[in-house]
């Protein structure tokens, strides 16, 4: 039995020796690493020998079999290293290395959606800084310090006088500053507030739009916000526009459309009532005016502001917001 193994090994370490090639490897591989190698007979016929003698011969034959298994990796890697480029000792049927395809997080392809539509209408993009001064937030807005509307927006304040934007607005009243009517312009971008909740995270994404010229009234507000409402959901969604209130316009009113979830039935989304609220808008105030040195008494203008998240959940049937600021592909890749 000793001198079977270690006959064995001798022929092993010959063969070993002569290996050049790919095929040589695989073959060596399969006669003394295989099923049938001469090693797997030889242990088989170890249940044969004298008890005694058996401990030492299994050692043996382990100790033979581990050494040519270190040989045989080093010569492997050797060949390898040797023929790397010329395709010899390269295993070329090995798969490539695939490269995962990136996309568009679904907030900003709704963003683009949203922005797209409005470009389509004729308007321009302003965007602005996320970080601003208490001026363009709320004063030049008409919400003068003290007011009730600075409470409903849980202002985050760098300091006493600065601030993350509540809303995109602010850019609004920075193009009215620096640029004369007619005007046409959306704000899209990153706003931030003081809450957390399945409908609201402290990050959220806005697009908000005005129209400025002589002579814009009530009925352009509605023929645009309808456009806009027929190209982001279905030319045949019911449309209602409900008073309501903004500091920044008079009158102003909330914009909902008939429930997705459930064809306007009643349902647990739009509260049994068959409508959804997607956007608020308004006529600008003229108090709005007079901080940007437009005289009310020649121009007018309207004024929308949305939310992307918002319309990105009734859009997919979301029903957490969190889930878009989680990073769990499993959710990403589905849009
Ligand atoms: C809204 C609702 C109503 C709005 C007003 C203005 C500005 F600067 F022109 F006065 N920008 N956006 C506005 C009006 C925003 O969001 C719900």
């Amino acid at each position: 039995m000793e001198e079977a193994l270690q006959q064995l090994k001798g022929d092993a370490l010959a063969d070993l020796d002569v290996l050049k090639n790919a095929d040589d490897i695989e073959q060596f591989r399969i006669k003394y690493f295989g099923r049938k190698s001469p090693f797997s007979g030889l242990m088989r016929e170890l249940g044969k020998v004298a008890k005694d003698d058996r401990p030492r011969l299994g050692q043996l034959a382990n100790s033979i079999k581990k050494d040519l298994q270190d040989l045989f990796d080093e010569k492997r890697r050797s060949l390898v290293a040797a023929h790397s480029g010329d395709g010899d000792g390269v295993d070329l049927s090995l798969p490539g290395r695939t490269q995962a395809n990136g996309k568009l997080h679904p907030v900003t392809q709704i963003m683009e959606e949203v922005c797209g539509i409005f470009e389509g209408l004729g308007f321009t993009v302003a965007e602005g800084p996320d970080i601003e001064t208490d001026f363009y937030n709320f004063e030049a807005l008409n919400i003068p310090p003290h007011h009730p509307a600075r409470d409903m927006h849980d202002t985050f304040y760098v300091d006493d006088s600065i601030l993350l934007r509540t809303h995109t607005s602010p850019m609004q009243a920075r193009v009215m500053e620096t640029q004369e009517p007619p005007l046409k312009v959306i704000a899209p971008g990153k706003v931030y507030r003081c809450d957390s909740d399945i409908t609201h995270t402290p990050m959220f994404h806005q697009v908000e739009g005005f129209l400025v010229d002589k002579k814009v009234s009530f009925a352009d507000l509605k023929g645009v916000l309808s456009v806009f409402i027929a190209k982001m959901f279905d030319d045949s969604i019911p449309i209602r526009f409900r008073p309501s209130f903004f500091p920044f316009t008079e009158p102003s009113a909330e914009v909902d459309i008939g429930c997705v979830m459930c064809g306007s039935k009643g349902c647990r989304v739009c509260k049994q009532t068959g409508w959804l609220e997607i956007l608020g808008a308004g006529m600008i105030d003229p108090e709005v005016f007079k901080k940007v040195n437009y005289d009310p008494d020649v121009y007018s203008g309207f004024a929308f502001g949305l939310g992307i998240e918002r319309i990105a959940m009734l859009k997919y049937g979301i029903n957490d917001i969190r889930l878009y600021y989680e990073n769990d592909l499993r959710f990403l890749r589905q849009f």
